[in-house]
């Protein structure tokens, strides 16, 4: 089974997942093993590597020391065509589609495709949307996108519908690493009432109780990176909230 069946899989059957994000720039190779080993004992289902802008040389390299220590998928997050790494197991081919700008809606994934054929990652056609998040994000910032209001989930909606239209087959919320708010419950649970791909929430995600609305307003998949680097001990919880969803809802 792909990554992408196993994600549409797990929504289907209510399954809720729990995806753990590794800034290479942000992780020195210590607390990467330390947060690694967290996750196997936690069961995270996925681990994005990524970042808005990355002054490292250190996405094969992370990506490489998470692959030697488990068997958890590995998806690249890219933040721009240089986060490429064949040693991944797949990539979220991401489309800005909350964006206006051309480039991340479609130049940079003609400038990575000619090159991602020639590697085996799998490939992940997912559109992506900032979602405003109470504090000017970098991922705003370097695609030079405005996200879109908290409140408009008509426009939210209507955006991930039109992804959905175009054969993407996973829509990302994200509310940008660090984010004061995260997504609201409201949001997510308009969309994803009326959206038959899965739905994946991240950004400002810093407790189980967040992690749980997110999932328990009917995210398939939820997000967190920047909690986890200053505090890996919360791992456990926060991926413990999420998985007990599906159980609840049985
Ligand atoms: C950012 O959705 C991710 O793109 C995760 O956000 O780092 O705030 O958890 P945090």
């Amino acid at each position: 089974m792909t990554i992408l069946q196993t994600i549409i899989e797990a929504s289907k059957s209510n399954r809720k997942q729990f995806a753990l994000l590794i800034d290479p720039d942000k992780c020195d190779s210590d607390q990467i093993a330390y947060l690694v080993t967290k996750a196997v004992y936690a069961k995270v289902d996925f681990i994005l590597v990524g970042g808005s802008l990355l002054l490292k040389d250190r996405v094969d390299a992370c990506v490489r020391q998470i692959k030697s220590l488990s068997d958890i998928p590995v998806l690249l997050f890219p933040g721009n065509v240089m986060q490429i790494s064949k040693y991944a197991d797949g990539i979220l081919f991401l489309s800005l589609i909350s964006g206006r700008n051309p480039d991340f809606l479609i130049g940079q994934q003609v400038i990575a495709a000619p090159y991602l054929k020639q590697t085996e990652l799998e490939i992940l056609p997912t559109g992506y949307m900032l979602i405003d998040g109470g504090v000017p994000t970098s991922v705003s910032y370097m695609s030079n996108t405005t996200p879109i209001p908290n409140g408009k989930k008509q426009i939210a909606y209507s955006t991930a519908l039109a992804g959905e239209m175009l054969g993407l087959q996973l829509i990302y919320m994200d509310a940008g690493s660090g984010a004061q708010r995260p997504v609201s419950p409201k949001m997510i649970s308009y969309l994803s009432k009326r959206l038959s791909v899965p739905l994946i929430v991240g950004g400002g995600i810093r407790t189980p109780k967040a992690a749980f609305e997110a999932v328990a307003a009917g995210a398939d998949v939820v997000v967190v990176g920047n909690v986890l680097e200053k505090d890996p001990d919360l791992l456990e919880q926060m991926v413990n909230a999420v998985h007990q969803v599906a159980i609840k809802q049985k």
